[in-house]
């Protein structure tokens, strides 16, 4: 990963949005792939212990059959996220704390006391995907603040055929309620004006976003698979505000503080030893 503050920064606060590519080593990247495929290859043999974090596709186009062309019964076992990554394999939770994504982090909260909210992968299964509906993660996230960063790690290329994500540039400086549950859902007739930007990039790019930032996508309707692992930041001071918590949630991997370090070390022995 090329190290450039600057830019980033830049990028960020201007468009709302940012891409750094090269984000993960090769090992990394196919260890993530390859945890993702021992879920993703026979999701309804799986017992029920991690069944119960898999959001099946047949499941979403029932219930939201405007954004898919398909069926349920077309779409077949396809699944469309995977939440809690962390308990599901060591691999993920050891995500949380991989040094380059908590560099660009560091430096858009321009703060080392920011906190991991949760890590889920999305996936847009080669032919069958719905497409995704336009939204800020914000209402989603409920927090005392606004200061959300969702950093979005491209397990696959993103292209125009597999349903890149499609941002809106700058919406996360218009004036807008924070928790507003209609930015979960936003109908086309009610974007604002402006462009459009799809962001392709190569796999093992971060691409990272403002919490306020409207985005979307398309439907995958290549033969391949198309999966980003995101996780979901919050910074210095910002509090959850729901009475439900998410694996590992609260943890500070950058804190300058002890007892936030001491957590750290207790948490990930294995990655700290004494
Ligand atoms: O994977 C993507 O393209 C975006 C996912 C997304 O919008 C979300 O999880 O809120």
């Amino acid at each position: 990963m090329k190290h450039e503050p600057t830019r980033w920064i830049s990028d960020y606060e201007r468009t709302g949005y940012l891409v750094v590519e090269d984000c993960l080593s090769a090992a990394t990247l196919a260890a993530l792939r390859k945890a993702i495929e021992k879920i993703t290859a026979d999701p309804d043999s799986l017992p029920t212990e991690i069944k119960r974090h898999l959001d099946f596709e047949r499941d979403y186009v029932k219930k939201n059959p405007q954004y898919n062309d398909l069926s349920p019964q077309q779409v077949g076992n396809a699944l469309r996220s995977i939440r809690e990554l962390p308990l599901l394999d060591p691999v993920f939770a050891d995500f949380i704390v991989y040094p380059p994504v908590l560099d660009v982090l560091q430096n858009l909260f321009g703060n080392s006391e920011f906190s991991f909210f949760n890590c889920k992968c999305i996936i847009k299964a080669p032919l069958v995907s719905s497409r995704f509906r336009w939204h800020r993660d914000q209402p989603y996230v409920q927090y005392t603040s606004p200061n959300l960063i969702t950093a979005m790690l491209c397990l696959d290329d993103m292209t125009g055929q597999n349903g890149a994500t499609i941002m809106l540039p700058g919406t996360h400086r218009i004036s807008h309620d924070k928790d507003n549950p209609a930015d979960m859902d936003i109908q086309d007739k009610d974007l604002p004006d402006g462009p459009r930007v799809m962001v392709t990039c190569p796999a093992a790019s971060l691409v990272l976003f403002h919490g306020s930032v409207i985005h979307g996508g398309g439907a995958n309707r290549s033969d391949k698979p198309r999966r980003n692992i995101i996780s979901i930041w919050a910074g210095p001071e910002n509090l959850p505000i729901a009475a439900k918590r998410y694996a590992c949630e609260g943890l500070m991997p950058r804190s300058v503080k002890p007892e936030r370090q001491r957590q750290l070390y207790m948490s990930f022995p294995h990655l700290f030893p004494p």
